[in-house]
């Protein structure tokens, strides 16, 4: 039998995968079906501006997810920025802070201030039964996120806003084919985002859409990003440069045609994880909530440090040293980076919820780069941590001295 530091590379031992392990989806199609569409890019002549690339991906989204318009961007974070911009937000918004920054500093570039709601311990979505605490005079809107292939109750939040006369709308960036109620994310509020970063289930290496029925919502967003014949700049208040180039259209395209295969691999993952995990002490697999349907783009668990022998951070150190790429997800909390510290400081310490998934959770790898044998190491190694975890705890506070 070998010795305990024989079995891992973090104590000096072979790692166990020769290649680096990401976390992120990393669509990359095969090589000639990526040739033959920039093959057309060339041949066109035509890089950007409503590029026939960018059009065909914007009608086959708009059936896809059954929404009247969509409107591609460069990234998510401008889709977030434009929407603030569009619906024509002012005061404050309400959102979870355990988000991703760029959901808060999209409010803070049009102006509004952001108000961080705590989330749902179990779904980890925002706590809907927290809003009433929240919601005052200044505050016109809410900005939901649909968390980790989940979604955060879109009907009854529908109904509260509507209740209050508040803006709503929806930063879907994890949420991209999901359904709540057999209805795609999507359609939901006013407006929803979608980010296609290389690391989401959609991709366009970096991209994004803002989905929405509202016709003139759509043409406010269409003259933010611009370049829409008709619309000239001046017709609206701020004008950010948010196109999408056919080069990212390309991969978009042939990134949704092949959704349903990712997203069946991303639940082929998913439901080995949940087995094999299922079994070890003080690791909850987090299931995608308030969904009929999921896309499966992360792998989200809390490790409770007494039940698991470990902490969070310290089986990250582990994986690493084995090639696997796992890491906190969301840190530390929006309201606990230094900008808003410093800014909003009167959130310290008053979402205790957010500020215990944000010193618990771990994101492991799935996605298309990944496949079945790979998630089987990877839950045996945190398998074998939770069995060696006081040797391992002492060799890293030894490693540290
Ligand atoms: N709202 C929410 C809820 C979000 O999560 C996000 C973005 C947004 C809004 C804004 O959408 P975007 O503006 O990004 O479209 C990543 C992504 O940049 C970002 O899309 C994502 N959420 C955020 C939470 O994470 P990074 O900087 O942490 O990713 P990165 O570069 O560390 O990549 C992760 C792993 O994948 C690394 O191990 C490296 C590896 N990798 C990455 C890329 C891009 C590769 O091996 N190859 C690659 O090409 O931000």
């Amino acid at each position: 039998m070998k010795a305990i530091n024989e079995s891992f590379a973090i104590c000096g031992a072979e790692a166990v995968f020769n290649e680096t392990i990401p976390v992120g989806q990393l669509y990359f199609p095969s090589w000639e079906r990526y040739e033959a569409s920039m093959r057309g890019i060339f041949e066109r002549q035509y890089y950007t501006n409503n590029g026939p690339l960018l059009t065909k991906l914007e009608d086959k989204l708009q059936e896809f997810l059954g929404v009247k318009h969509v409107i591609c961007v460069t990234n998510g974070t401008f889709g977030l920025m434009m929407a603030a911009e569009a619906l024509e937000l002012s005061g404050k918004v309400v959102l979870p802070s355990f988000t991703f920054i760029a959901s808060a500093q999209s409010l803070n570039w049009a102006g509004v201030e952001p108000v961080f709601c705590d989330v749902d311990p179990s779904t980890h979505q925002i706590a809907i039964d927290r809003l009433d605490a929240l919601v005052d005079d200044r505050v016109t809107g809410i900005m939901g996120v649909n968390l980790w292939g989940g979604a955060c109750d879109p009907e009854e939040l529908e109904q509260y806003a509507k209740d209050r006369g508040l803006k709503l709308y929806f930063d879907s960036a994890h949420a991209f084919g999901c359904e709540a109620n057999g209805k795609k994310i999507g359609g939901f509020g006013s407006l929803e985002i979608f980010s296609f970063h290389a690391t989401k289930v959609l991709s366009a290496t970096e991209g994004g859409c803002v989905c929405t029925n509202d016709d003139d919502l759509a043409n406010r967003l269409r003259s933010i990003r611009p370049s829409y014949g008709g619309v000239t700049p001046t017709d609206v208040v701020k004008v950010a440069n948010a196109r999408m180039s056919e080069a990212q259209a390309a991969i978009a395209l042939l990134s949704l045609e092949d959704f349903e295969v990712n997203r069946k691999n991303n639940e082929k993952l998913f439901s080995i994880y949940d087995e094999m995990l299922s079994s070890i002490p003080g690791i909850k697999l987090i299931k995608p909530a308030g969904v009929t349907l999921s896309n499966y783009q992360y792998v989200v668990c809390e490790i409770d440090e007494e039940n698991f022998g470990m902490s969070r951070d310290s089986l990250i150190e582990v994986l690493k040293a084995e090639n696997v790429m796992a890491r906190r997800y969301f840190y530390p909390g929006i309201h606990n980076s230094v900008e808003y510290r410093k800014s909003l400081p009167d959130y310290a310490d008053s979402l205790p919820i957010t500020d215990y998934l944000c010193g618990t959770c771990i994101q492991l790898p799935i996605g298309a780069m990944v496949d079945s044998n790979s998630v089987g190491a990877i839950c045996e190694i945190i398998d074998k941590a939770n069995h060696n975890s006081d040797y391992l705890q002492s060799f890293l506070a030894e490693s540290k001295r």
